[in-house]
């Protein structure tokens, strides 16, 4: 089966935790702190790898959880950081943030990479809290939580192989009977006016991305009727499969159409021609058709490959498929030609920052007081309540954040519950 979207959860790495401990000196009870800094936790990094196809791989792993960092350690040695986790994609893979619906990242070249889930810094140890007036703290911090969230993968096919070919010689009906594509079919030129992508599957179980794409004519590389934009599109592909309405239906002869197409391609871009090529010659059951398919064997100089069909009678397809299938298999992948700068279309890599918000403040059905937000959770895990230093610490910031004003104003009396988190505390005036 083919998978082009997944949903998947990833955390970056929590910090390591900060040391609280002293140097042990002869003679000296308490040395000065000697406590080190955790490690930073692992950044979830997605980079893509053009030898992957497709998601399939996400259907089996759906977690993405990277390591912490390393605690600090006593004599002020700080923890090591944890190595990014790398997470490879094919290329095409466009993430979004589920819960903001924010693109992310649009990796499509080899190599690029994007962070997707941000590790947690290392938690500070003690040597780091000294000061004058407390020259020996027994404080220290827990690792910074990394950043979690739910991602969806898309994957923007791009094709391996394209249909070419005049307007109305069924190139949208052989995609529509060779995939589960449903492009839109009409007996007028031009119908289809953007690229449509198919997966298609052969009876031996390969399969490759089909192109439709807006029919070309004469001058479609200096840009008359629709296609030159889309000529482009097959520069992507390795194959290009050139459809011919072999029943002549609109009267022009087909082996002139056969011609004109591979003139523009060539005006186009001379790397398109060095493509191979498969013909198609539809509309076989038409009459007339067999007629001037022996006519145009006799005229065609290239060795390419024909293959008679009929998309509406649907003959002919598995043979056509399976040799599609084996051109893209002997092809070797033609790299990008510049677009970039020729065309001025950039693919941005987008990165979001989530907005975080500092404190929210409710209530529950027993009238506690309950504390979220993404500021106030982070501090709270980042404090080590078995230390009296630590919790303290924590007092002064949630006062310094405006937590106990803002409980005051909601009506929190002495004495009053409020929770956070799992934790429940009393509100003290
Ligand atoms: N007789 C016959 N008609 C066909 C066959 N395949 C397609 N057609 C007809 O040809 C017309 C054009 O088909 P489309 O698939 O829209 O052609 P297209 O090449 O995608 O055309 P554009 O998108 O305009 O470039 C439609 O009326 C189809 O029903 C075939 O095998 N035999
Ligand atoms: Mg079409």
């Amino acid at each position: 089966m083919f998978v082009d979207r997944v949903k998947i959860y990833v955390k970056g790495g929590d910090g390591g935790n900060g040391m609280v401990a002293f140097r042990r000196e002869k003679y000296v009870p308490n040395g000065g702190p000697a406590g080190g800094d955790g490690g930073k936790g692992s950044d979830v990094v997605f980079e893509v790898n053009e030898g992957l196809r497709t998601l399939m791989d996400f259907r089996y792993q759906r977690h993405f959880k990277a390591p912490r960092g390393e605690h600090g350690m006593s004599k002020n040695m700080h923890g090591r950081n944890s190595k990014d986790m790398i997470v490879k994609v094919p290329p095409g893979t466009v993430i979004t943030d589920v819960e903001t619906n924010v693109v992310i990242a649009d990796l499509v070249e080899h190599g690029q990479r994007a962070v997707i889930a941000k590790g947690g810094r290392g938690g500070r140890g003690n040597t780091r809290f000294a000061t004058p007036a407390n020259p020996a703290p027994e404080l220290s911090e827990h690792g910074e939580p990394g950043v979690e969230r739910e991602i969806a993968l898309e994957l923007k096919l791009l094709a391996d192989a394209g249909l070419v070919g005049f307007p109305s010689v069924g190139k949208s009906t052989l995609l529509s009977v060779v995939s589960s594509a449903r492009p839109k079919i009409a007996e007028y030129h031009f119908t289809t006016i953007a690229p449509n992508l198919g997966m298609v599957e052969t009876e031996d179980n390969r399969s490759f991305v089909l192109a439709d794409l807006p029919g070309l004519i004469e001058g479609a590389h200096s840009g008359v009727g629709l296609g030159h934009q889309f000529l482009r599109h097959i520069e992507r592909t390795r194959v290009i499969v050139h459809v011919i309405d072999m029943a002549a239906i609109e009267g022009r002869d087909p082996f002139e159409d056969y011609l004109t197409i591979n003139k523009e391609l060539k005006e186009y871009n001379m790397r398109l021609t060095e493509r191979p090529q498969v013909i198609v010659a539809n509309k076989m059951e038409m009459p007339g058709a067999e007629e001037n398919l022996e006519k145009f064997k006799e005229q065609l100089e290239e060795d390419y490959p024909i293959f008679p069909i009929s998309a509406i009678t649907r003959q002919g397809l598995r043979d056509l498929l399976f040799a599609i299938a084996n051109k893209i298999e002997e092809t070797p992948e033609f790299p990008l030609i510049e677009e970039e700068e020729e065309t001025g279309v950039h693919r941005v890599l987008y990165k979001h920052e989530a907005e975080q918000t500092e404190f929210v403040i409710t209530r529950d059905s027993a009238g506690d007081f309950i504390v979220s937000g993404d500021a106030i959770e982070k501090l709270f895990k980042m404090t080590d309540f078995s230390r009296d230093e630590s919790v303290r610490r924590f007092s002064r910031q949630l006062r310094g954040m405006g937590v106990d004003d803002a409980l005051r104003a909601k009506g929190a009396k002495d004495g009053d519950i409020v929770k956070l988190l799992e934790y429940e505390f009393e509100f003290i005036e």
